[in-house]
């Protein structure tokens, strides 16, 4: 080899260990911001730093961004499809704006408890969901988390036993179609507002109530704010754990992996402890003061599935999906 050979492939093998140093180091750096409006004291939320973080930190730096500090509740898929975040905890009512069919996995009386979320979201199938997702958003859906079944709390302290009960009833519901119409389903009056905006709402009155998981009514402390809780599961909630498709496709299938099993790990730890909470806490808020009771769950169940299958959400479900969840 001449000399000045000998330097074109010490210059080339220079370039070469240089970007692969430059890839080793973009890969150690990934940085998964995750944007909320969940409470860092969500059990997602300490899911997410305590099992999550920790066991991508090799590769990645993950980072929780909650009280919607990063991006507005309802904004998260979007920036992630734009490329300007990385991860979120989205909802199937997020997902229904972009794919209407989605709506099925947010309507009430569906779902019958965690575990049947898991059975969905495992299912044959629900890839074709999670692919349309991937292709069309360039959004993946990790995991399926647990959020609880949500209840009507209100400041009010007129009884509520059947869906009549609620007519006139101000209700604040996330602002999407899929959750306004839900709001409806249960015979209130649903009035859109963003998470983070409840407790005030509900202190100033601009709305009566609210409905959310009781783990969620103690972090957010809107038991302070209200005198009840009707005990109507009307929706036994999930979330999904989304990841940026671009940021995924960057990982080695070594790290692909063990991101998923973080991911389904975190999901499994915060559905446990979410499920223990909700076992617990209608005697805090008893303790509290609130009247925590069962309204007539037959006749809730009746009006709001009645009010799904004759709406126009439900022209938009797969044909055949309803029997296919409720055979799981
Ligand atoms: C809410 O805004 O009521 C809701 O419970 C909707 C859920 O889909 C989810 O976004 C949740 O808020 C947040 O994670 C805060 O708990």
């Amino acid at each position: 080899m001449t000399f000045s050979a000998f330097r074109r492939h010490l210059m080339a093998a220079a370039v070469a260990s240089s970007l692969a140093l430059t890839a080793g180091l973009a890969q150690a750096q990934v940085k998964l911001r995750l944007s909320s409006p969940a409470s860092p004291t969500d059990q997602r939320a300490v899911a997410m730093l305590e099992v999550f973080g920790p066991a991508v930190k090799d590769f990645a730096a993950f980072e929780g961004h909650w009280n919607a500090s990063l991006f507005k509740q309802g904004t998260e898929l979007e920036a992630i499809s734009r490329g300007n975040l990385e991860m979120s905890i989205a909802s199937a009512q997020e997902l229904a704006e972009f794919f209407p069919e989605f709506s099925v996995f947010s309507a009430g009386y569906v779902h019958r408890d965690a575990a049947h979320q898991v059975k969905v979201f495992n299912s044959d199938f629900f890839q074709a969901y999670k692919k349309k997702v991937e292709d069309k958003l360039g959004v993946k859906l990790l995991t399926v988390m647990y959020l609880g079944r949500r209840h009507v709390n209100l400041r009010t302290d007129k009884p509520v036993n059947t869906p009549a009960d609620l007519s006139g009833v101000k209700l604040r519901m996330p602002g999407s179609e899929a959750w306004l119409f839900l709001g409806r389903a249960l015979g209130a009056n649903p009035t859109p507002m963003a998470f983070t905006e409840i407790y005030q709402g509900l202190q100033s009155g601009a709305i009566d109530g609210q409905d959310n998981p009781l783990p969620t009514v103690k972090d957010a402390k809107f038991f302070e704010v209200t005198k009840q809780i009707a005990l109507t599961s009307h929706l036994v909630d999930l979330n999904y754990l989304t990841i940026s498709k671009k940021v995924y496709d960057r990982l080695t299938p070594d790290q692909q992996k063990r991101l998923q099993k973080a991911a389904d790990d975190a999901a499994e730890s915060a559905r446990q402890r979410q499920l223990k909470l909700e076992d617990e806490l209608v005697a805090f808020f008893k303790e509290k003061g609130l009247k925590v009771y069962t309204p007539d769950l037959a006749a809730f169940r009746k009006h709001v599935q009645g009010e799904y299958l004759k709406s126009d959400l439900a022209k938009k479900w797969d044909s055949g999906i309803l029997d296919k969840i409720n055979g799981l």
